[in-house]
Formats: C-alpha cells, sequence, structure tokens
C-alpha cells in the first residue's frame, strides 16, 4: 500500500474504524488493528478511568498501532485527554468539536491527532492547529452530523489541505474506497460496517437492525435544535420527530435521548434505544470478522478502475 497515512499511522491498509461511541470497545479497536487497519477506542461519553482500562485492554489484544476517539463534547474531555497523554495511544481522533487547546501536548507526547470535521473550513482550522491528517465527514455518516455529502466534501477538502485526508460517510465496500480514492482523499474511515463484525460486542438486537436496514431507513433527528443526528428509524426517532413538530424544548428533547445508545448497545432495545448507524446501513448484509471486512474494502479496487476505464473511454 502507497497511501499516505499507511506510513503516517504505521498500517498496512489505509483504513480507520469509525470512533462509535458504546460500540467501539478494546475489542473492536484491536480487532480492526489486527486486521491492518487502524482501530479506535471511542471514548463518547464515558468517564476517564474507563477510557483508560479500555486502552489497557486494548493492549492485551494488539500489539499493533490504534488510537482513542475523543467526543469533545463530553463532560469528561479535558480528563480523558489527561488519560491519553498518560497512556499515549498511537493517534488520537476527535469529534463534535476543535482540538486545538489540546494539539501542542498531544504533538509534543508523540501522538497523531486526526480531527473529524464536516466543512472545508473547520478542515483548514485544523490544519493550522497542526492536525497530522483530516478525516472529513459527509452526511451520510451515522451519529452527529454535518450538511454537506462525501461527494462533494472530500474533493474540496483535499484541495484545501495539504495533510492528508480521510473520506468518511457512506463507505462500506471497495466501491465505496475506490470512490473516496477517486475524490482525492488518501484513506477511509469505515464505522456502521464495523458494527456488524464478529468482534463488535454490541447486541445482537443492534446488528440486526443494521443488516435489515433499506436506503431511507438512517433518518436525521435534531435539526431543529442544531444538533442532528443520523440513527435507523424507530419509535425513539419518530418520538424526536414528535416532539420537534410540536416545538419542544430543547432540554425535552435531549431528556428523551438520554441513555439511548446504552439502551441500544447493551440492552437491545431496537425500539427506544439510539441505533446510531450511517446510510450505508442498507449496504451490509453480513456479519463478518474485522480482517475480513478490511480486505473486502480493498480486495478489488483496481478491478473497479479497470471498468470504469472500459465505460469511460
Ligand atoms: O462526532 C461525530 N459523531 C458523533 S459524536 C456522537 S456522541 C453524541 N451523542 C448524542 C448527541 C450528539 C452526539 C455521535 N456521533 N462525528 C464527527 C463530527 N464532528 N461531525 C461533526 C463534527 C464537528 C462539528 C463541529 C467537528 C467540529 C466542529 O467544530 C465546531 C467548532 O465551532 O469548532
Amino acid at each position: 500500500m502507497k497511501a499516505r497515512i499507511c506510513e503516517l499511522l504505521g498500517i498496512e491498509y489505509p483504513v480507520i474504524q469509525g470512533g462509535m461511541a458504546w460500540v467501539a470497545t478494546a475489542e473492536l479497536a484491536a480487532a480492526v488493528s489486527n486486521g491492518g487497519g487502524l482501530g479506535l477506542i471511542a471514548a463518547g461519553g464515558a468517564p476517564a478511568d474507563a477510557v483508560r482500562a479500555e486502552i489497557k485492554k486494548a493492549r492485551t489484544l494488539t500489539d499493533k498501532p490504534f488510537g482513542v476517539n475523543v467526543m469533545l463534547m463530553s463532560p469528561f474531555a479535558d480528563e480523558v485527554m489527561q488519560v491519553i497523554l498518560e497512556e499515549r495511544p498511537a493517534v488520537v481522533a476527535t469529534g463534535a468539536g476543535n482540538p486545538a487547546k489540546y494539539m501542542p501536548a498531544l504533538k509534543e507526547a508523540g501522538i497523531k491527532v486526526l480531527p473529524v470535521v464536516p466543512s472545508v473550513a473547520l478542515a483548514k482550522r485544523m490544519e493550522k492547529s497542526g492536525a497530522d491528517a483530516i478525516i472529513a465527514e459527509g452526511t451520510e455518516a451515522g451519529g452527529h452530523i454535518g450538511e454537506l455529502t462525501t461527494m462533494v466534501l472530500i474533493p474540496q477538502v483535499a484541495e484545501a489541505v495539504e495533510v492528508p485526508v480521510i473520506a468518511a460517510g457512506g463507505i462500506v465496500d471497495s466501491r465505496g474506497t475506490a470512490a473516496a480514492f477517486a475524490l482525492g482523499a488518501d484513506g477511509i474511515q469505515v464505522g456502521t460496517r464495523f458494527i456488524c463484525s464478529e468482534e463488535c460486542i454490541a447486541h445482537d438486537n443492534y446488528k440486526q437492525a443494521v443488516l435489515k436496514a433499506k436506503d431511507r431507513d438512517a433518518v436525521v433527528t435534531g435539526r431543529a435544535n442544531g444538533a442532528p443526528v443520523r440513527a435507523l428509524k424507530n419509535k425513539l426517532t419518530k418520538e424526536y420527530e414528535r416532539l420537534e413538530k410540536e416545538g419542544a424544548s430543547f432540554e425535552e428533547i435531549e431528556a428523551l435521548g438520554v441513555g439511548g445508545l446504552r439502551r441500544a448497545f447493551q440492552e437491545g432495545d431496537v425500539e427506544m434505544g439510539s441505533l446510531m448507524a450511517g446510510q450505508s446501513a442498507a449496504m451490509v448484509h453480513e456479519i463478518l470478522p474485522c480482517a475480513q471486512i478490511i480486505k473486502e474494502l480493498f480486495c478489488n479496487v483496481a478491478d473497479i478502475a479497470k471498468k470504469i476505464e472500459d465505460k469511460v473511454l
């Protein structure tokens, strides 16, 4: 593999696993890293001690590089960053905010910083702050999202920054990989596909919900209060929609979602749990080991390029 990020991160395939809160545990991160990609432990809203325990667990499961995704809206973000400075995983990916204030200490510790951004302006700002690569996430992704699609975001970010760009949002197979590289990306981030991996310890009901999802099932709620989140349609998302239509307060809407990820992930509550997933859920058809998922993401990219050549020229 000649991708710039393989050298930067010390990995075999230019794929980073998405930092999915609850779903991205030490087990998943280690399995992805063992499969040749870069696994991430998601700190999500977890306290710092829990994140430290996951990092230590991952170290027992792999000797390959892995990272931690820090959700910057978490009330524990400062303490989690402190733990990261002590434990020194190879990489920190950040989401839902600007990691600029942590950047000098992380660089000093030799940790690579990969912020996830939904726009060109934020990509430029992160590069200026010292980001080692930019993960540009299209609105096809699951969880907290921006407005732009992967199709229009990636070429613009790739043009705007010098550091490597990793495409995220909507990528599940080698067609998506080929498309991402065609758009100017140096690597891909894949989240939803890894929910349906053998090593992911999410409740089987969650995995089955992803397997059953059709093209329009990954819906967005929270647009009205400025925090759009994509998850599989269920009783919870319908309840959100109802409250939003009624003009309910921010607090009322927030209260509905409290504990939603845990309900989905641990209890397998597919009705009132938050089944965060990207639009690509509709293209996930089987549960496979992470190593095989990774191989399939890259297996026939050259054939796809050849087919395009045959069709176009
Ligand atoms: O962060 C994500 N996806 C997430 S975080 C999450 S946890 C959560 N749970 C419930 C409600 C809300 C969140 C679930 N999924 N993706 C990366 C991402 N980052 N998407 C958008 C952004 C982003 C937004 C604003 C990055 C930077 C940013 O900067 C704002 C600023 O003004 O600096």
